[in-house]
């Protein structure tokens, strides 16, 4: 971009003008997915425009997703995720799903270890006076992109040692004789909170899936309660539907 771009009197206001040029240069794929901004002061020393504007110009395409900013090491161009079709009607986990599809999974922990429950995981869990709840909070990755926030909670009876679990949580419990065999899920339409948006590396304005997963023993006790945050670019959802009887 050059000084020439940004015109003052008819273009409307300068952070739109900026802003809409970012956009098309996005679509027309002079800029491509991965690529980087150059810093907000140099910006402003080829534009023209003072670094207020330039940050306000950012800031909508930061929320709307097509950018994204990632501390310490600048603005990008958003990166181009793959969809993936995930089955509703089978019992699978993450880990389960992304060797499926051949694809490499990573976790990033926010969180794991025992804990007292929160009102909310008493009841969902059906925990008794004095019982603890694990907690497990990661972001799911594949092959580099994040795709999802997951935060399960179990009784501590079925998990009294949170800290074992690396990559999957199911594979733990098989071997253990714990696996679910049967779950229950919502899925909802949200808008990620701006601390979920950044770890997603989303704009907070992107369309996410809030998903809550119940899952039982064979016995009908409950493993997991666990409430997620998906990423509404990344997933279809897939499910076959039978004729009512
Ligand atoms: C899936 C489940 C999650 C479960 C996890 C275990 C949803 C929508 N899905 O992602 O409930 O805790 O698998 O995965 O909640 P893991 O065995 O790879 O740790």
């Amino acid at each position: 971009f050059k000084a020439t771009d940004f015109n003052d009197a008819s273009g409307g206001p300068l952070y739109l003008q900026l802003h809409r040029r970012i956009a098309e240069a996005i679509i027309s794929g002079r800029l491509k997915p991965g690529d980087s901004l150059p810093p907000e002061r140099e910006m402003a020393a080829q534009t023209g425009l003072s670094r207020v504007t330039i940050r306000k110009g950012i800031e909508a395409l930061v929320a709307s997703g097509q950018l994204v900013q990632r501390r310490g090491s600048g603005t990008f161009v958003a990166p181009k995720v793959e969809r993936l079709e995930q089955a509703l009607s089978l019992l699978t986990s993450f880990t389960e799903d992304m060797a499926r599809r051949g694809r490499q999974v990573e976790s990033r922990w926010l969180a794991r270890g025992l804990h007292a429950p929160a009102p909310e995981e008493v009841m969902a869990l059906g925990l008794g006076a004095g019982d603890r709840v694990a907690r497990l909070e990661r972001v799911r990755s594949s092959d580099g992109v994040p795709l999802a926030i997951e935060r399960a909670s179990l009784p501590s009876a079925i998990l009294p040692d949170p800290e074992v679990v690396e990559t999957s949580l199911y594979g733990v419990l098989e071997a253990r004789g714990l696996r679910p065999v049967r779950a229950v899920q919502r899925i909802s339409a949200t808008n990620p909170n701006a601390k979920d948006a950044e770890l997603l590396g989303v704009g907070a304005a992107v369309a996410a899936l809030r998903i809550e997963r119940m899952s039982y023993l064979g016995t009908g006790q409950v493993v997991e309660f666990t409430r997620s945050i998906y990423r509404g670019d990344a997933y279809d959802f897939a499910v076959e539907l039978k004729l009512a009887p």
